[in-house]
């Protein structure tokens, strides 16, 4: 297999739970996968990333790993997987799997053994800490309170950066770096493609444990800011890559935030340990503030300036993975449009911004049909941890339970894992039954089955883009042609110039105005419209609100 086969492909998020119910329990599966291969060959895909599906008791949804060689019942057997991976194969689908390694599950057999004999080898496999009086230091965990939980009967405390569920695992422990590195092997062995890599900037730390100053007025401090005094990752990941990843010649996409300069040259360059990263840039804007109720809804202006600048900072050393969402975000549409533009055409601007920049794309189940946000009216119908922790966040903060409701609804975790919506029938296609996670009120329009049919609608927008960037005239350009950003002062206007043996201009209006722009060069033809038309006289060109368009130049 070639080396950087992965590079130019399009790729997609399954959360396995909210897929697919092929056998009417409520609950997505490996088979529900499989009997939507031909869906996704069909959309254009040729690297499919499953969240999780391994064994699991399900507090974080499966980011919680019991055993990482065996399938967890609710998605069915390891026969399945087989059959998953080989059914993809057929298509010319590659599968990539989560790689879930910061911690595991505290049903894991390693903890049990830990619990059990908190001075044995297995409690070397976590990071258990003596303290006489209380938790070792003021770090808070990812969802909220103390990163460290009483080992029972001792004077112990075993760490964990995310739920007290989710024990982190003692990267500085060879053996346990051994058992992580064959497991991964194990993997690539049977056939899959790679992995996406979780949370992976936690696994070094500081080991001094030391206290830092409070950022919040419950005393503690958010765990990633002890990550600017950890060990160093990189001997890590190096070794990682070379007992594993390269053997395999796998494609690996890595979940990092905040990477300086050079961590962006070692995790991506040439002989980088991953294959690529996620662009979260345009992600987490608007995030700020100290909590769900502090963020703000982000502007065009904002959203350009993160993109070229991320094309910038990234480009000349390696491949970003793009996205507008995915499972641990509110739904893109409804971040990044107003509510009172959202609608198909400017879902499709979205949309067009997102496939043809420079990068790998990646489409999050439901993205192709453009799913908003869902209505949700108590508490009470949150599954996810970290939205049930911001609530009380927002509530200590001083905010009437009305108000924590409506920053917790616009930010949650479950907008984007609620049931995909295959069909308007009862439970969405999805399932025969009530599935485990439904919104009272799914916006049941925004459906596969009827946007198979109507030729305008979003999902054969992303179709047309992803056969653009695969297009034998254009593809080589779309997929590897340099980013050069276009009209940057003109407000609102989100555009960019792709060069390679041919010169595309993408021009989106994101705003509600109509705008007039003037280009520099002659227009040869015209790709790709959101509108049925386009005015264009001579090089003046008049763009009604949201319009996306793709020309190509002489
Ligand atoms: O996410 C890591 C991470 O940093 C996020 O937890 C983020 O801070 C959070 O979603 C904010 O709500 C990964 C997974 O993508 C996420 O689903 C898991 O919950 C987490 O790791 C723990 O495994
Ligand atoms: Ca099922």
């Amino acid at each position: 297999m070639e080396k950087n086969w992965w590079k130019g492909k399009v790729a997609y998020q399954i959360y396995p739970k909210s897929f697919n119910d092929s056998n009417g329990d409520g609950i997505g599966d490996l088979k529900g996968i499989t009997q939507k291969l031909d869906y996704l060959k069909d959309l254009g895909i040729d690297i499919v990333w499953l969240s999780p599906m391994f064994k699991s008791p399900f507090i974080d949804q499966g980011y919680d790993i019991a055993d990482y060689y065996a399938v967890d019942p609710i998605f069915g057997t390891m026969d399945d997987m087989d059959e998953l991976i080989a059914e993809a194969k057929k298509r010319d689908i590659s599968i990539v799997l989560d790689l879930v390694v910061n911690h595991c599950s505290d049903q894991h057999e390693w903890f049990q053994k830990a619990l059990a004999d908190p001075d044995g080898e297995y409690a070397d496999y976590f990071y258990f800490v003596e303290s006489e009086d209380g938790a070792p230091n003021n770090w808070r965990s990812y969802f909220g309170g103390s990163v460290w939980e009483p080992v029972p009967h001792t004077n112990k405390y075993y760490l964990h950066s995310f739920h007290k569920a989710q024990p982190d695992l003692n990267w500085q422990n060879p053996v346990v770096r051994e058992k992580i590195f064959e497991m991964i092997n194990w993997w690539l062995e049977k056939g899959i493609a790679g992995f996406r890599i979780d949370a992976i900037i936690n696994i070094k730390k500081d080991l001094s444990w030391q206290s830092l100053p409070a950022d919040h007025e419950d005393g503690l401090v958010a765990v990633t800011a002890s990550l600017e005094n950890a060990q160093p990752i990189e001997p890590f990941l190096q070794e990682l890559k070379e007992k594993t990843f390269d053997r395999y010649n796998a494609f690996t996409v890595g979940e990092v935030f905040n990477e300086t300069e050079d961590e962006l040259v070692f995790f991506i360059g040439e002989d980088g340990v991953f294959s690529s990263i996620f662009d979260f840039k345009q992600a987490i804007l608007g995030q700020q503030g100290d909590g769900w109720h502090d963020f703000v809804e982000p502007t065009a202006e904002e959203i350009k300036e993160s993109i070229f600048k991320a094309h910038k900072r990234a480009d000349h050393v390696g491949v970003l993975s793009t996205i507008i969402e995915n499972h641990d975000e509110a739904r893109g549409v409804s971040h990044f449009i107003p509510k009172a533009d959202l609608n198909d055409v400017s879902k499709k601007a979205l949309a067009t911004i997102q496939i043809l920049r420079k990068g790998l794309p990646f489409i999050y189940q439901g993205q192709e049909i453009g799913m908003e946000n869902q209505y949700f009216d108590k508490v009470e119908q949150f599954d996810d941890i970290s939205t049930l922790n911001e609530y009380h966040v927002v509530l200590e903060d001083g905010l009437t339970e009305e108000e924590a409701l409506k920053a917790v609804s616009k930010y949650s975790r479950d907008n984007a894992r609620t049931p995909m919506q295959w069909s308007d029938e009862d439970y969405l296609g999805f399932s025969d039954v009530k599935p485990w996670l439904i919104s009272e009120r799914p916006n049941r329009a925004i459906n596969v089955a009827s946007q198979l049919e109507s030729q305008d609608s979003i999902l054969n927008y992303y179709r047309a883009l992803t056969a653009f960037y695969k297009d034998e005239e254009y593809g080589e350009t779309i997929r590897f042609g340099a980013f050069q950003p276009l009209l940057a002062d003109v407000e609102n206007v989100i555009a960019y110039e792709r060069v390679g043996d041919k010169r595309i201009i993408v021009i989106t209006n994101f705003q509600p105005q109509e705008v007039v722009v003037n280009l520099e060069h002659p227009v040869k033809d015209v790709l790709l419209n959101n509108y049925k038309d386009i005015e264009l006289e001579g090089q003046e060109l008049s763009l009604k609100p949201y319009q996306a368009v793709v020309l190509s130049l002489e």
